[in-house]
């Protein structure tokens, strides 16, 4: 096992990271900027590194220094939580040229699963349901128009190295082909350096079901069941909850295999996730595989017991996985809710400053995840997420009302939330009837 692990980032994920390796008896490094000196992780963890200025490039994302304050700090391993460097496969290939052990998988697979258009045809020929789609990477429009037709309208015109939105467009009929085609691929040049789109078939109004993996590496694969991450708004999702009430015992018996398989075909090492869509008539289509932990992953482990953030710490330590499919049983049903420091009157602007008061609800299913204290001063420079409120119960319903109560209780002053407008999703009648999919917000908040 490792004896000392910096982790590789900021926040409420840092913290977490700090907290699990404490309880495995693992010392920790952490790293801050100096936007970050009075950061909650900084001050948790056995030893702290300033790794330069405030903006991400000079520090949280600069490979350099993190390396040297693992050397300099003899860390034997990097956790990278969730963004940053979380999936820069250069970043781990350097961890490796320093003997250092990153927490997280291996550096060819994240190129793999990275591009897009190729992880499709890594998933096609493992078997794994797909969305109707081009086969070749597609770099010239007038191509993309002849495949377009042979797929059929409306058609969702992707960028290979994208993910989360960026450089992706609906198109609903041949005649804003051409714009919408070219338009996505000048934003994939400007963001990725990368001409490389594909096209898929457009399915409306989907959820968004993301099932969570386990891989060791002695090639054991399991599955910890599905979240449910329809809620979201402009790519950032809101609200997420875990089991999924549109799966059936079945129906995740064979998405979860389907998952596992799906992991295998990468060759796919520590925790990771395979996304799928689910269509109105319960047909499930792989989009993509995020290989990383992720931010929600605290649903899972209410509803399954699983320590993520250990297992993918014993998984990089080469330990084999100890859970066998057979003992993952899911429990009740959990439900977060993303609490971010912004205005949702003004366009959801991102809303820095100092905390002035604060309460976080507790008690018997509560969990709140988080990095900010009373007095503490959010910093512009990095994400808005604040908090994460996650609650337990044995039921959907039962989540609910636990969620209504928790957000009722959470006092957080000096910054605008979004806290009522969690408690108008919550309130919702079809987010109650679990009737939810990706075009919620649009359709109930606009
Ligand atoms: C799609 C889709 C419909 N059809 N692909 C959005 C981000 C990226 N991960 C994939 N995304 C989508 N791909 C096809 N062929 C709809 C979305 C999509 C979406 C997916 C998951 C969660 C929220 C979403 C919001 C809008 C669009």
């Amino acid at each position: 096992m490792f004896h000392k692990i910096l982790i590789a980032n900021r926040g409420e994920i840092a913290v977490r990271i700090i907290r699990a390796c404490r309880e495995m008896g693992i010392a920790t490094v952490a790293v801050y900027s100096e936007a970050d000196s009075d950061s909650l992780h900084a001050m948790l963890a056995d030893e702290a590194i300033c790794i330069g200025p405030a903006s991400s490039l000079d520090s949280y994302l600069n490979m350099e220094s993190l390396l040297s304050a693992t050397v300099a700090t003899k860390a034997d391993a990097i956790h990278p939580g969730f963004g940053f460097l979380s999936e820069n496969s250069k970043f781990v290939t350097l961890c490796e040229k320093c003997h250092i052990k990153f927490i997280g998988p291996p550096a060819d697979v994240i190129d793999r699963m990275g591009n897009k258009s190729a992880a499709r045809n890594t998933m096609i020929e493992a078997g794994v349901p797909v969305v109707p789609g081009s086969k070749e990477p597609i770099y010239d429009v007038r191509v993309g128009r002849e495949v377009a037709k042979q797929i059929g309208y409306p058609i969702m015109v992707k960028a290979a190295s994208g993910g989360g939105g960026k450089g992706m467009r609906i198109v609903r009929s041949p005649q804003e082909f051409d714009s919408n085609f070219l338009n996505a691929q000048r934003e994939s040049i400007n963001s990725f350096s990368d001409d490389t789109m594909y096209l898929e078939h457009y399915v409306e109004s989907p959820r968004h079901i993301e099932f969570q993996i386990l891989a060791d590496e002695h090639g054991n694969v399991i599955h910890l069941g599905e979240r449910d991450c329809s809620i979201q708004r402009r790519h950032q999702k809101l609200v997420e909850e875990s089991p999924s009430i549109a799966i059936s015992p079945e129906l995740r018996k064979e998405m979860g295999e389907t998952a596992v398989r799906a992991a295998k075909a990468a060759g796919y090492v520590n925790a990771g996730t395979i996304e799928f869509l689910l269509d109105k008539n319960n047909k499930y289509y792989f989009i993509e595989m995020n290989t990383r932990i992720q931010v929600e992953h605290g649903v899972t482990e209410l509803v399954t017991g699983i320590d993520l953030i250990k297992e993918q710490i014993r998984i990089a330590a080469g330990e084999p996985l100890q859970l066998k499919q057979e003992d993952v049983q899911i429990h009740g049903h959990a439900i977060e809710c993303r609490i971010n420091a912004e205005n949702p009157a003004k366009n959801f602007m991102p809303c820095p400053g100092q905390i002035t008061e604060l309460h976080f609800p507790g008690g018997n299913g509560i969990r709140v995840d988080s990095a900010i204290y009373p007095g503490y001063q959010i910093p512009p420079y990095y994400d808005s997420m604040i908090a994460k409120l996650m609650v337990y119960d044995k039921d959907r319903e039962g989540a609910i009302q636990k969620m209504l109560s928790a957000l009722g209780e959470l006092v957080v002053e000096g910054v605008n939330t979004n806290v009522e407008f969690q408690f108008e999703i919550l309130e919702n009648e079809a987010f109650q009837e679990g009737n939810v999919n990706t075009d919620f917000i649009e359709t109930y908040f606009s």
